[in-house]
């Protein structure tokens, strides 16, 4: 091998690390809900082709306001579900829709449409 060619070969190879490292190794931070005046922890959540975003972080113990709005007509997305919560809504397209409920332990739940192709995790700290 010419030593061009064994550059382009390491070059290669450390952009697949980067990749690996980038889609399977970072851990996404999630976005925080802001606290509001009246002690909710807030957010809203825009469906379309999944969630955004789809990693929310919370604190336990305070009531949690999610605000899903909807923007795609496809069946897949016109539900949501909070399983570990028992909690879950239908999504009307294009109609913001609140869901509420008050984690009362840390960990990591998850959340989902109605055939569980479209996931998001809530982080309760
Ligand atoms: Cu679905």
């Amino acid at each position: 091998m010419t030593p061009d060619k064994i550059l382009v070969t390491l070059f290669g190879l450390a952009a697949i690390a980067v990749i690996v490292w980038f889609f399977w190794m970072v851990k996404k931070p999630g976005v925080k809900a802001a606290l509001s005046s009246s002690g909710y922890q807030e957010l809203m959540v825009l469906v379309k082709g999944g969630y955004t975003p789809d990693v929310i972080v919370v604190q336990k113990g305070r009531l949690v306001r999610l605000t899903f709005t909807r923007h795609e007509s496809v069946a897949c997305s016109e539900q949501v579900l909070f399983p570990d919560f028992n909690r879950s809504s239908p999504l009307p397209e294009g109609e913001p829709t609140t869901i509420e409920f008050t984690p009362d332990k840390p960990g990591e739940y998850g959340f989902q449409c109605q055939m569980g192709m479209l996931r998001g995790k809530l982080i309760v700290e």
